[in-house]
C-alpha cells in the first residue's frame, strides 16, 4: 500500500524509494551568533526551533533508507560566484567574505559555512553547495535527483520564506511533488514563516496546494515508522 502522510490541504502519498529529504542550509552561518544571519541584523536564536524536528525527520529518513541531501549556501573564497548585488548588502565589515568569529562570512570551507553538529551529514548523504537561495540554481541537485528516480521532496531547513521557499518553487516548476515539514523549518521573521507555509497549501484540493503540501515532523515520522518496522521484521 502507498504510504500516506496526513498533510494540508490533503494527504500526501509518497513512495520512499522515489522520495528525498532535503535539509536546507542548517549552517552555523544562519543558526549561530557571529555568522551571516546575524550580520543581516537577525536574532539567530529564532531558528533553533527547527533543529529537533529536523533531527527527528533525519533519523526516520535514514532508518527508512530514504535519500537525504544537505545543502549549504556559500561562496568561493575569491567571491567569483557571488553577485555584487548580494555582496554589497549590509554595512562594510559585516558582508559576505568579511572576517567574523566563525571565519569569513558565508565562505566555503570556513567554520561558519559548516552544517551544525546536531545535523552532521553521514557518508552517502550528498552535500550541495549552492551560491544562491534556491538549491537548483547553479548546482548538481537536479541531475542528482533525476539519476535516482526521485519524484517527491520533503523540505526542511532555513529560512522558510527565503531558501526553503525558493527551492520549493524551483522544484515545483521541475515537476517534483513537494512536502514542506513546517516545524522543521524556521524564519527570523515568524510572521513570514506562517505566511510562507500558508502559501504552499493555498488554492488546494485533493491533489495538494499551489506549491504542494504542508505537514509536521510528528506526522511525517509516524508515517515512516511502519516502513522502518517492516524493514526490521
Ligand atoms: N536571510 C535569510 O532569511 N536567508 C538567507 O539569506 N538564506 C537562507 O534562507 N538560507
Amino acid at each position: 500500500m502507498t504510504p500516506v502522510i496526513p498533510a494540508e490541504p490533503s494527504p500526501f502519498a509518497f513512495a520512499p524509494g522515489r522520495s528525498a529529504l532535503l535539509i536546507i542550509d542548517m549552517q552555523r552561518d544562519f543558526l549561530e551568533p557571529g555568522g551571516f544571519g546575524e550580520s543581516l541584523g537577525n536574532d539567530v536564536s529564532l531558528l533553533g526551533s527547527a533543529i529537533a524536528p529536523c533531527q527527528a525527520v533525519l533519523a526516520a529518513a535514514r532508518a527508512a533508507d530514504m535519500l537525504v541531501i544537505h545543502t549549504r549556501e556559500g561562496h568561493r573564497p575569491d567571491l567569483s560566484d557571488a553577485p555584487p548585488a548580494k555582496v554589497e548588502r549590509g554595512p562594510p565589515g559585516t558582508r559576505i567574505g568579511d572576517p567574523g568569529p566563525m571565519g569569513r562570512i558565508l565562505i566555503r570551507g570556513e567554520a561558519g559555512h559548516g552544517i551544525i553538529d546536531a545535523l552532521s551529514p553521514i557518508p552517502g548523504e550528498p552535500i550541495i553547495d549552492k551560491p544562491g537561495k534556491g538549491a537548483f540554481y547553479a548546482t548538481e541537485l537536479e541531475p542528482m535527483l533525476r539519476h535516482r528516480g526521485i519524484e517527491m521532496l520533503f523540505l526542511t531547513g532555513v529560512t522558510t520564506e527565503v531558501c526553503v521557499h525558493t527551492t520549493l518553487r524551483e522544484a515545483n516548476d521541475r515537476g517534483f511533488r513537494c512536502l514542506v515539514i513546517a516545524d522543521a523549518c524556521a524564519s527570523y521573521l515568524p510572521q513570514f514563516h506562517a505566511t510562507a507555509l500558508a502559501m504552499v497549501s493555498a488554492q488546494g484540493g485533493p491533489g495538494g496546494g499551489i506549491f504542494g503540501w504542508v505537514s509536521d515532523s510528528a506526522r511525517v515520522t509516524a508515517a515512516l515508522r511502519p516502513l522502518i518496522e517492516g524493514k526490521a521484521a
